[in-house]
């Protein structure tokens, strides 16, 4: 069961070939795929042989194996984590009895629901980034990005099988939904805000695979508590390849704010004009550019306080991050939440029940851990002696959705009218200027062990190569 098999079309550990019909509509679909990658996948790259991971093997060790592939020719495939024997459903109001490995009749529109949201980030991220390869920093940076996107792609796969695996014609539908939206279209635009958002150059590009590809994280993580059992192994499994997605978001703007520390110290200013002239990305425009992406991505973890998110949890569909860690009863019916409200102009911390608060517990689980990564940076920045440090902005700043998305409120965490936010929003968010000067600095930087001005290399390489190995071979 654990290895897969590569002669199929459709490479896989669900055996899939002793199911024709699903491995036929799976295969009917599959041209549609190929048509949208070539249409909206990474733009100009079909030719290239780029050294991609392929998942060979659902294993700990050895699951990925390193090869020169044309992205077109990437062997996307379904894997599922192996099973667990035995395994009970952790929490909810079926929590001891034995996980689905079919869906109940009762639960299907709302499993269908979350795996559609789930399966449409996926192409989204694809869409947004499809433009990125044009510009990249170096081949290292141009390879990493279009691992990422080889495998958005197959975690799109990943929940395409589950709709035509288990919901029948409307997971047929639903699977051919998810190549027609698409990112920023005025009339059928992506589910969630933030993957309508454009990714136009690469400072954006590590900040989306910091705190967005974290939302992923944090999402995939709950889902891969569900009761539903292929839901959670394939859950499981893309976690996996996430983590590298992370690393390039997080290890991406830490080069950033090593290249700007290394400037400013050559020039012997940190004054941000100055940085800039100096080919560097200043500080300042860093935090706005966290300010942005983290704001967006808060947002993705719904609202507040949510029935909807209450139910997933009593139904058993959704778990919170780590559930079997978490030492409490898994029922949560009578235990409360801290959760912040709007009273007026005022922001107060109010004890909500924790079952209607589920989304307000993983927004926070999710808020810890990008303070975590910013520590990281704010090392760099001490180390090079600089007084700077980046913060998070309060989580009701620059919200759609949510307690906070009809007011106005300061990164420090005060409501503010909108005359206020009008005088400081330039101050607080990227301007149209501040975007130009960052594409500007967007040349593509193509020749061996070269890298652009404004980001300093990576410690090591992929795989065991140097930086300076030949990512990508433009044929
Ligand atoms: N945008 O009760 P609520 C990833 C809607 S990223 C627009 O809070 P719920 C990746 C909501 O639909 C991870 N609408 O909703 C990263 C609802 O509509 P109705 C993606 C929103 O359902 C990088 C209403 O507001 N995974 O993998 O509890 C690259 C009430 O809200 C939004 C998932 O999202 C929004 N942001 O929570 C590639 C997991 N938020 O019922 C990939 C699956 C809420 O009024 N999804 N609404 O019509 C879910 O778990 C939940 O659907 C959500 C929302 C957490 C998204």
């Amino acid at each position: 069961m654990s290895s897969i098999n590569y002669n199929e079309r459709i490479p896989n550990n669900v055996d899939l070939g002793e199911n024709r019909r699903l491995q036929r509509a799976l295969e009917s679909w599959l041209p549609n795929y190929l048509s949208w990658w070539d249409e909206l996948g990474p733009e100009g790259s079909q030719g290239y042989d780029v050294l991609l991971r392929t998942a060979v093997d659902v294993s700990a060790d050895g699951w990925a194996h390193f090869d020169y592939v044309k992205m077109p020719e990437y062997r996307w495939g379904i894997f599922l984590n192996e099973p667990v024997p035995d395994r009970k459903i952790g929490f909810g109001d079926h929590k001891g009895e034995q996980v689905w490995q079919e869906i109940p009749g009762e639960y299907r529109s709302t499993l269908r629901r979350l795996i559609v949201t789930q399966g449409d980030t996926e192409p989204a991220s694809v869409e947004q980034q499809r433009l990125l390869g044009l510009t990249a920093p170096s081949l290292y940076d141009l390879r990493n990005l279009f691992q990422i996107n080889v495998e958005e792609g197959r975690h799109l796969w990943a929940m395409v099988y589950l709709l035509h695996a288990h919901f029948g014609r409307d997971g047929r539908e639903e699977a051919e939904a998810m190549l027609e939206r698409h990112s920023g279209d005025a009339d059928r635009p992506r589910i969630l805000g933030a993957f309508n958002e454009p990714t136009p150059e690469w400072l954006s590009m590590f900040m989306f695979a910091f705190f967005t590809d974290r939302d992923g994280k944090f999402q995939l993580a709950s889902l891969a508590e569900s009761a539903f059992d292929p839901l959670a192994r394939t859950c499981q499994f893309m976690l996996t390849e996430e983590a590298h997605h992370m690393f390039v978001g997080e290890s991406g703007v830490m080069r950033i704010v090593k290249r700007t520390c290394e400037v400013m110290d050559e020039i012997g200013t940190d004054d941000p004009d100055r940085v800039r002239q100096a080919g560097a990305v200043d500080l300042e425009t860093l935090q706005k550019w966290i300010n942005f992406h983290y704001s967006v991505s808060v947002d993705l973890f719904g609202q507040e306080l949510s029935t909807n998110a209450a139910n997933y949890y009593t139904q058993g569909l959704k778990g919170r991050f780590h559930e079997a860690k978490i030492d409490d009863d898994h029922l949560l019916v009578n235990d409360k939440y801290p959760v912040l409200m709007l009273e007026g102009e005022k922001i107060v911390e109010r004890d909500q029940p924790a079952l209607t608060s589920i989304n307000e517990k993983l927004r926070q689980d999710y808020i810890d851990d990008c303070q975590r990564g910013l520590n990281r940076w704010n090392k760099v920045i001490e180390k090079h002696g600089r007084d700077f440090r980046f913060s998070l902005p309060h989580r009701g700043f620059h919200r759609a959705i949510g307690n906070f998305s009809e007011v106005k409120v300061s990164p420090d965490g005060k409501v503010i009218g909108d005359g206020d936010w009008t005088h400081n929003v330039d101050s607080w968010l990227p301007t149209e200027q501040d975007r130009e000067f960052v594409k500007s600095l967007m040349k593509p930087c193509y020749e061996h062990g070269k890298i652009a001005g404004w980001i300093s290399p990576p410690t090591r390489g992929i795989h065991g190569h140097p930086f300076d190995y030949e990512y990508v071979k433009f044929n």
